[in-house]
């Protein structure tokens, strides 16, 4: 039996972690894993990938690329013949999905900061396009409106070190405009640490930062990155262990979607 995948870039960290899981998860249960990457960019090449996978004869397909609500419903419409399980959706679709909390580690990340003394904090998204960098920023806003305080500093990358790099040096031409910064993913936050460290701004002695993601490599990033966790092999493992038993009950019962948490994990780029 076969699993496909389809998936953003695996140029990025993430998706290409999320990947590996998938694929070993999906072989313990027996199951051959085929990869479609689509251009999260231009939704028209999901139903391209989707067709692609059906003439392999997928047994079911797991989708980890952003779509709106409308856009997972379209696409469970169009594929009555196939049973889809959505990675990174917004919460509220009525679609069966797994997917990471959004609140909790972003919640936990400003209160780390505002507990270490923070007061003056600059955001750095992921791309807008993104459901899931949109849940993030709104989530840092809320988190940061409960403590009466709103960003000093806002700008959006696009996951990319490169964009971390290029909005960072945007961010610091006003040099003590903000001592925290938060930023959507491990990988923006390693273009950032490179662009303060050209500028010899210290992390954390001058500003203090945040990722998003615990990629593998965060952890040695210079000085280790402080980042919030996502279990991606949790996240493999829970995607095909509910997709394959949808498929066993012949899709009959209706799927148990869920929200697996995150967490965030203090390392050296903070104090
Ligand atoms: C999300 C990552 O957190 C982010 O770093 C980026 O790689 C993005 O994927 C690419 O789409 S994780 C996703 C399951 C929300």
């Amino acid at each position: 039996p076969t699993l496909g995948l389809v998936t953003t870039s695996l140029g990025f960290h993430a998706p290409s972690q999320i990947a590996s899981a998938i694929e070993l998860h999906a072989n313990q249960l027996g199951f051959t894993l085929l990869i479609a990457m689509v251009d999260a960019q231009r939704g028209e090449g999901v139903q391209a990938a989707l067709n692609e996978l059906k003439a392999q004869r997928v047994d079911g397909v797991i989708l980890n690329l952003p779509l709106e609500a409308a856009q997972a419903e379209e696409v469970v419409n169009r594929n009555p013949d196939l049973s889809c399980l959505f990675l990174d959706v917004p919460p509220d679709a009525g679609v069966f999905h797994v997917m990471f909390n959004p609140d909790d580690g972003t919640r936990a990340s400003v209160d780390h900061l505002y507990r270490l003394g923070h007061r003056r904090f600059g955001l750095l998204s992921g791309p807008l396009s993104s459901v899931s960098a949109r849940l993030r920023l709104h989530s840092w806003q809320r988190s940061l409106k409960e403590y009466g305080l709103d960003p000093v500093e806002y700008r959006e990358g696009d996951w990319s070190a490169e964009s971390g790099y290029c909005r960072a040096l945007e961010m610091t031409r006003n040099a003590d405009a903000f001592s925290a910064l938060l930023v959507g993913n491990d990988q923006m936050a390693l273009g950032v640490f490179s662009a303060l460290s050209r500028q010899q701004i210290g992390v954390p002695a001058q500003i203090s930062v945040i990722g998003y993601d615990d990629t593998r490599d965060s952890a040695f990033f210079l000085p280790p990155l402080t980042t919030v966790s996502q279990d991606f092999n949790r996240l493999g493992r829970e995607a095909v262990t509910r997709l394959v038993a949808h498929l066993g009950n012949g899709g009959r019962e209706s799927p148990a979607s869920m929200m697996l948490p995150t967490h965030l994990v203090a390392r050296n780029s903070t104090a």
